[in-house]
């Protein structure tokens, strides 16, 4: 109390804004330098009431129309709410809604779509430096798309799954190949509500038409082409764009890390890798380690070349390469902040074009590498694909000759924590039951007997509308508290990271004695970074070899399972949740929903789609309910399975287990 009493009224106002101490230091710093953030941005600015809820229809040029909801509806008495062209709030919010997940499905499967080109001239042998990390990987991929392996070279069969992995983006018809690694049971009820995705273009694509002024204007069959777009997403775009990264740069397995601004050197060349896309940033870390580079940094007076990443391109980097990671979404202002960022190179997504304008305040160069994404303003370094090592040392050179140009305005907070990240499906498949005999069994019998309550997927962005991080912290110390182990991904599992839940000991610290007990058997973390936003896939993959498993019902619906993004902003997100929703899984978000302007819509996201899917979304704002939430579900699947008795001993002999099998 005394030191709350101590602080001063503005780092009590810092002290809203973020529950990262580094962050809070930087921010002050910004302050200090006269320079503006997000956080000022985001005061200064409230968002629209009326965009806000979704109710907001500028699908042509007879509109805008706004269609808030009436203050006070006496009942019976509200007028039907249209546009000028007669379209209802349900469509217009539906339209609103499915629009998000075309932007986030078309973010997620366009890079899943560079990485399928890039993977295919790797394995024509036309990119020096790439190859074939992960054999086994590409033999099970071969397999999944039907490819005769038996008298075929690795070189033919990585150039055949190239081709057919990169034809699933403009395929017409026949399903996606993936979905067939969904429990039987799920590919039945997409089936039945006709939500197979024929190709993961035409489906984005068609949703564009339907959203179209004057064409598909029924409410649910809006949402099931989002499902159909979202579906193409997750089980398409993201899962192809994981597994590819995988066979071409190694599936991650237990590595440590460490994160937070404090990973940056005052006396060494410091660049940042910032965005989505692994394919370049692979290169820039060799680049960084070559000799002549490094050569060519201490001729400037510097130390040495120190890479560090932010956003998901950091989670991919971290988890194949120990690369640190110097913060999540929110920080990527405040990194150059500290004066000593020589370079912050950007691929795409989730780059805030005000990096440049901070950057003008200090010496950062900011240097854009992509053709589909430049900031005016800002250096352009092309990807040469076909050459990246090329590239990635032009951008450390530039970053290097860069370094002797710092201003006097250096600080770099103190804080920085240890993570071991790089929990693949397959790692946790390992970890749990040996190398010989890899199986989700001990997880599953975990879950039955109760040491584990349930499963969470807790992933997504940082909001500038709400506490950074505090959301995600709160909830998933709740959830971990109640025995739910978590699986984190995005700027959600770099939260965990900063606040040391990424740890073994993390188990003794927050979890419940069950899942402690768990984790400290197995040597895990209680919560398990899974890697960047497309890498959700890896959720989907893991939730069905849970299924596949057995004990625990035969659909990823019956799980004790809930998935939960506190702090979303992203358009991502929504397709994120749309393709967890429609594969099953209840799933609640925070911040803000899209659809509150309109109460049939809502309905219908939050209790029809179970009806139908299994799964349903949810909203709330405060982290602890969200937890509630979330536990509730879990408890209410753990009662259809007839496995909620067993929660109340959690620690039991082999007789009560016996007891229990021949139940
Ligand atoms: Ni996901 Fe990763 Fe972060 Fe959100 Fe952006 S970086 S892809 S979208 S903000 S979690
Ligand atoms: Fe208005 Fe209809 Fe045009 Fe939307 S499509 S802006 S509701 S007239």
């Amino acid at each position: 109390m005394a030191d709350e009493m101590k602080k001063t009224k503005e780092e009590k106002v810092n002290s809203l804004l973020t529950v990262c101490e580094a962050s809070q230091e930087m921010i002050e710093k910004a302050k200090a330098d006269g320079v503006s953030l997000i956080f000022d941005r985001a005061e200064a600015m409230k968002p629209c009431p009326i965009g806000v809820e979704g109710s907001c229809c500028r699908t042509c040029a007879m509109g805008p129309c706004r269609l808030p909801a009436p203050k006070k509806k006496a009942e019976g008495e509200e007028k039907k709410r249209v546009g000028v062209c007669g379209a209802t709030i349900e469509t217009i919010t539906a339209r609103n809604f499915v629009r998000m997940i075309a932007g986030g499905s078309a973010s997620h499967s366009d890079h899943g779509r560079g990485v399928a080109e890039v993977f295919l001239l790797a394995a024509k042998g036309e990119i020096p430096g790439y190859g074939v990390k992960d054999v086994p990987k590409l033999l099970q991929l071969a397999l999944d798309f039907g490819i005769d392996i038996e008298d075929m070279e690795i070189e033919e069969i990585a150039i055949k799954v190239g081709e057919l992995a990169g034809a699933e983006w403009g395929k017409q018809e026949g399903g996606l190949v993936m979905m067939k690694r969904a429990p039987l049971k799920r590919q039945e009820i997409w089936r039945k509500y006709d939500l197979i995705p024929r190709g993961i273009d035409r489906e984005i694509v068609e949703l564009m038409h339907r959203t179209h002024m004057g064409v598909d204007q029924d409410y649910k069959n809006l949402i099931a082409q989002g499902s159909r777009a979202a579906l193409a997403d997750g089980w398409g775009g993201s899962m192809l764009a994981t597994e590819l990264q995988d066979i071409l740069f190694g599936t991650p397995v237990p590595i440590k890390g460490s994160i937070n601004l404090g990973v940056l050197k005052e006396d060494e060349i410091n660049i940042i890798v910032h965005g989505h896309d692994p394919l370049l940033s692979e290169m820039v870390v060799v680049a960084t380690q070559e000799p002549d580079m490094i050569a060519f940094a201490k001729s400037k007076g510097a130390k040495g070349i120190n890479l560090a990443g932010m956003c998901c391109t950091a989670n991919e980097i971290l988890m194949r390469h120990g690369i640190p990671i110097a913060g999540n979404f929110l920080q990527q202002e405040l990194a150059i902040v500290t004066g000593v960022i020589d370079a912050m190179v950007v691929d795409v997504q989730c780059e805030m074009q005000s990096i440049h304008d901070v950057a003008q305040c200090y010496h950062t160069e900011i240097i854009t590498t992509s053709p589909k994404a430049k900031i005016s303003g800002a250096r352009h370094i092309q990807f040469e694909e076909h050459n990246p090592l090329e590239t990635a040392k032009e951008i450390v050179r530039a970053a290097i000759e860069n370094f002797p140009k710092r201003t006097s305005k250096i600080k770099i907070p103190g804080q920085k924590c240890d993570t071991v990240v790089g929990f693949a499906h397959e790692t946790i498949n390992y970890l749990l039951g040996g190398m010989f005999r890899a199986s989700y069994k001990p997880l599953n019998d975990n879950i039955i007997g109760g040491r584990i309550r349930g499963i969470a997927g807790v992933v997504g962005c940082n909001n500038a509308r709400t506490v950074h991080d505090q959301a995600h912290l709160t909830l998933i110390k709740e959830l971990i508290k109640n025995d739910v182990i978590v699986l984190s991904t995005g700027c959600s599992a770099m939260a965990c990271g900063k606040a040391g839940l990424l740890l073994p000991e993390a188990a003794a610290q927050y979890a419940g004695s069950g899942l402690a007990e768990v984790c400290e058997a197995v040597g895990i973390p209680p919560v398990l970074h899974m890697g960047s936003c497309v890498d959700n896939s890896r959720i989907l993959i893991a939730a069905t070899a849970v299924v596949k498993e057995g004990g625990l019902g035969d659909d990823i619906s019956d799980l004790p399972a809930a998935g939960c993004a506190p702090e979303w902003m992203s358009e991502k997100a929504v397709a994120i949740g749309q393709y967890f929703v429609a594969s099953g899984v209840y799933t609640i978000f925070g911040t803000t929903f899209p659809t509150v302007g309109c109460d049939v819509l809502t309905e219908y996201l939050f209790k029809g789609l179970e009806q139908e899917v299994g799964g349903m979304w949810d909203f709330a704002t405060d982290p602890i309910e969200m937890a509630k939430k979330m536990i509730t579900h879990i408890d209410k699947k753990r009662k259809a399975l007839g496995i909620d008795k067993a929660r109340e001993r959690v620690l039991y002999d082999m007789a009560m287990r016996r007891e229990l099998e021949a139940v």
